[in-house]
């Protein structure tokens, strides 16, 4: 699903702004026919934006059950003549939505765009918007969640916590990303897809667009190096496939994050333009050879984070000023990476990776699946499988033409060192693979090679570990005792380039301790700087993220105080010692 942009033919009107809201635990929203009128008694709530962190109700707080948005607009009366989508840039978990009475549809997935067309439902007048949202999890779900203590493994990590899930950060609900409203032309480009294929003093790009309405040519252009291509469309056809050959055009890397404009524009058999779409995209190739991460064919180091989308007050929302902010920090530390842990990010926080030069391991929000809460029962276990293909299918489609995006990372933590797992992990890799060869792709493990079950489907390996945290409690000197033989265990099984994917100490800001006790923050600093320094002495070593760019919101449990409190930075974005020592290090640091 292409993100919505203007053009000379398309127009984008933001929907974003106070909307008003009902909560529903009785689930009576269906039978009450609130999709025809909001109830009595509806409160203001910001879209984009949790809803959990703008109450002030513990019930309200911790609310995951039904609730109801609602909002109304107009059409521009320009817009009379063309066709007009509702989309939203993600809702968690899962939404319902009606307009003026209608069901348009429904979605499930917290972390992914969906649009309805709304065709002749919008001419004259007002228009209403009521959406359903939940975000009840279950064993099936991706991600998992309200899962039964009894099955064991993971879930029975954080049994009690409330709300009831079993990872670490909150599961919050609402309309997360922008709602757009807007219009195109009869005949639409529906998708696009841009992967460089190779470079030298020409670039060579594949391009495949789809479109809908009946086009008579396709043209590919990049105006700022005057190159174009036009295609003609056999009868009836409604994609094109084309290898284009560009001379002089720079290539994109973090160093010189070049972004060009590609314009694609159909026609129609007068030469009359149906649609213009414009992508910013980067020419740049990835690869894996031996025990390198290759881009542009030559090695590259990750150095940077685990985040989490996480703000005060403003919850998972998409937010321009913290993530303007967010980039800005992460370029004053030096770093030129992270993972969008444990879920895919908003549509502005790719664009602004590509923007800034950031390398992104892009994460399916499969965290921590429980293998055990399907075993022995097939058809959950074939539920689960189908829904995790669904979640990476839509991840590769949304940002398959984002340069930052260098491999896909297709969960965390999951269950696939029980038996329970064997052949699952394999088996989402595979279908990965049939729906983009370009990158590599891998799962996030957090046992040793020997325990892990399916570690040979993966492209490379990016592995969490906690050695004098959640082991050796705060034993720095015995770190090298088992980070060693974890990184040496995986090269010597897999010859596969090694990220350590995450790594970190909670630090309450403002603790100190002579003798560096856990939780304070003379104890984050050196044990990141051990860790790095021991992992960047082994050649197949190419990255480390430090866990995490900042402080999060977590349910509530005793093994945590409100926060996951690892952050480099505090959730308002204030350093920590280990900020300014990280950032001293990674200057002085110039990487492999
Ligand atoms: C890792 C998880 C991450 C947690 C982290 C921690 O991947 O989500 O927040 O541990 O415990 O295992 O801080």
């Amino acid at each position: 699903m292409l993100f919505p942009v203007d053009t000379s033919i398309r127009e984008t009107k933001s929907l974003d702004g106070l909307w008003s809201f009902c909560y529903d635990p009785a689930h009576a929203g269906i039978k009450c026919r609130f999709f025809e009128k909001e109830p009595e008694g509806t409160r203001p709530v910001a879209v984009p934006a949790s809803l959990n962190e703008q109450m002030t109700d513990a019930g309200e707080y911790n609310n995951t059950d039904w609730v109801w948005y609602f909002h109304r607009f107009i059409v521009p009366s320009g817009w009379k003549n063309k066709r007009v989508f509702l989309r939203f840039g993600s809702a968690s978990f899962r939404a319902e939505v009606f307009l003026n009475g209608k069901k348009l549809g429904s979605h499930e997935g917290g972390y992914m765009p969906f649009e309805f067309e709304i065709g002749s439902a919008v001419l004259g007048g007002e228009n209403f918007i009521a959406v359903r949202v939940d975000n009840l999890l279950d064993d099936t779900t991706i991600p998992q969640g309200n899962l039964d203590p009894a099955v064991g493994g993971v879930a029975q990590w954080r049994v009690g916590n409330y709300p009831n899930v079993h990872y670490d950060f909150f599961p919050f609900t609402g309309i997360h990303r922008p709602v757009v409203l807007y219009a195109t032309g009869h005949t639409r480009l529906e998708w696009l897809r841009l992967a460089t294929k190779s470079h030298g003093k020409t670039v060579e790009a594949v391009a495949e667009a789809g479109f809908s309405g009946g086009a008579a040519t396709v043209e590919f252009s990049i105006p700022e190096t005057g190159f174009s291509k036009k295609i003609a469309v056999s009868d009836g056809k409604a994609t094109v496939s084309t290898l284009l050959r560009i001379p002089s055009v720079g290539l994109w890397s973090p160093e010189n994050p070049r972004l060009y404009k590609v314009v694609v524009s159909l026609f129609d058999s007068s030469g009359a333009m149906l649609d213009e779409y414009i992508l910013p995209f980067g020419f740049r190739t990835v690869g894996i050879k031996g025990g390198k991460f290759l881009l542009n064919g030559k090695p590259v180091f990750f150095r940077g984070f685990g985040r989490h989308e996480d703000i005060n007050v403003i919850g998972r929302g998409m937010n321009f000023p913290f993530m303007v902010k967010d980039y800005g920090l992460m370029k004053w530390m030096g770093a030129n990476s992270f993972r969008t842990s444990h879920y895919p990010y908003s549509e502005e926080m790719m664009a602004m990776a590509d923007r800034e030069g950031f390398l992104v391991i892009d994460e399916v929000a499969a965290n921590t699946l429980s293998m055990k809460a399907v075993a022995g029962n097939p058809s959950k276990r074939a539920l689960l499988a189908s829904n995790h293909k669904a979640q990476i299918d839509e991840l590769i489609e949304r940002d398959y033409n984002h340069p930052c995006v260098v491999a896909w990372s297709l969960g965390n933590e999951c269950e696939s060192y029980f038996p329970e797992g064997k052949g699952y992990f394999s088996e989402m890799v595979a279908h990965a693979k049939t729906r983009d060869l370009t990158r590599p792709i891998t799962f996030v493990v957090m046992k040793d090679a020997e325990q892990e079950n399916d570690a040979e489907s993966y492209d490379f390996i990016c592995v969490n570990t906690y050695p004098s945290w959640y082991w050796d409690c705060g034993r720095i000197e015995k770190i090298p005792d088992s980070l060693r033989p974890l990184l040496e265990g995986y090269w010597k099984k897999y010859k596969k380039p090694v990220i350590v994917s995450e790594f970190g100490a909670d630090t309450i800001p403002g603790l100190h301790s002579e003798y560096g006790l856990m939780w304070s923050e003379e104890f984050q600093v050196e044990m990141i700087k051990k860790i790095i320094g021991i992992a960047e002495e082994y050649p197949f070593v190419c990255g480390t993220h430090i866990w995490n760019f900042a402080d999060f919101k977590v349910g509530q449990h005793t093994g945590r105080i409100i926060l996951n409190w690892k952050g480099l930075f505090t959730r308002e974005r204030h350093p920590k010692m280990a900020a300014h020592e990280i950032k001293k290090l990674w200057a002085g640091n110039t990487g492999k």
